[in-house]
C-alpha cells in the first residue's frame, strides 16, 4: 500500500510541520515524510517547496492518489477523518466547538510571540527579553489553555481535554518556546507542557531535531 507523505521543515525550526505530524502521529496513521530544509534563499518562495506545495509552504501532505493537502490545519481535519477513534477533536458539542475557535485562534494569531520567539528546540535562552506586545500574547496563550484544561481536562498535569487533540498538536509548539526561552506560565500550563515533552510522539521528533545540522542564523540569533 502507497503511505500518504507528509513533506515538512526541518524539525527544529518547523513549528507547523510538527503540529500534523503529532496529529497523524496521535491517531496511529502510518506516513511517509520528506523534509526540506527551511532558510533564507534570496526573495520569493522556495523553488523545492513550490515543487510540492501551491503556496510554497509546508507542511503538504500527498495522498496515495496524487491529491495535496496543503495546510496544518486541513492535514489534521483529514488525520480526524481517517481515524475518528482517536477523537483528534473533543466528542462533546461544546468542547468541540471550543478546540476549533482554539486552534483556528493559533493558526490566525499569536502573531507577535511567533516572531519574536521562533521555535528553536535545540536552543536554551535564558535571558530573553519579551516585549510588552509578546507578553500580552503570552498571558493570552497562558489564560487560553487554562481555561480549557481547568473546565476539560480535570485541572490535572495532562492533556487539554484529557488525551491528545489536534489543540495540544497546535500549542505543542509554544510549550516548546516556554521551555527555550524560559517563559514564565501558570502551574496547569507548566503542567501541560511537561505533558507534552513526555509525550511518545513529541519525543521522537524532538530527537530528530536534536541530530539536525541544518541552521538557520537568523533564528539562532533572535
Ligand atoms: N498556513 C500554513 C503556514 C505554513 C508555514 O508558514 N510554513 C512555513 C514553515 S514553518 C514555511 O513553509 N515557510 C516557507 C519557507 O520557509 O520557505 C499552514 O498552516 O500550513
Amino acid at each position: 500500500m502507497t503511505l500518504p507523505t507528509l513533506t515538512i521543515g526541518n524539525k527544529n525550526y518547523s513549528s507547523w510541520s510538527m503540529r500534523p505530524w503529532l496529529a497523524l502521529r496521535w491517531a496511529d496513521i502510518r506516513f511517509e515524510e520528506q523534509i526540506i530544509p527551511l532558510g533564507p534563499r534570496g526573495l520569493g518562495p522556495n523553488p523545492d517547496i513550490l515543487a510540492v506545495s501551491p503556496t510554497g509552504t509546508v507542511p503538504v501532505l500527498e495522498l496515495a492518489s496524487g491529491e495535496r493537502i496543503w495546510d496544518s490545519v486541513s492535514i489534521c481535519e483529514w488525520a480526524h477523518e481517517q481515524a475518528p477513534e482517536a477523537k483528534l477533536w473533543p466528542e462533546v458539542s461544546i468542547a468541540r466547538a471550543l478546540a476549533r475557535s482554539a486552534v483556528a485562534e493559533m493558526h490566525s494569531g499569536f502573531s507577535a510571540l511567533r516572531k519574536a520567539l521562533p521555535m528553536n528546540i535545540k536552543r536554551v535562552k535564558r535571558d530573553h527579553s519579551i516585549s510588552a506586545e509578546t507578553q500580552v500574547q503570552i498571558d493570552r496563550f497562558d489564560a487560553l489553555l487554562q481555561s480549557l484544561i481547568t473546565r476539560f481536562g480535570g485541572g490535572q498535569a495532562s492533556w487539554i481535554f484529557g488525551h491528545p487533540t489536534i489543540v495540544d498538536a497546535f500549542f505543542a509548539p509554544i510549550a516548546t518556546r516556554v521551555r527555550t526561552y524560559n517563559v514564565k506560565v501558570s502551574a496547569p500550563v507548566e503542567a501541560w507542557c511537561q505533558t507534552v515533552f513526555s509525550d511518545s510522539a513529541f519525543r521522537a521528533w524532538e530527537a530528530a531535531a536534536r541530530k539536525e545540522t541544518w541552521i538557520i542564523t537568523e533564528t539562532d540569533e533572535a
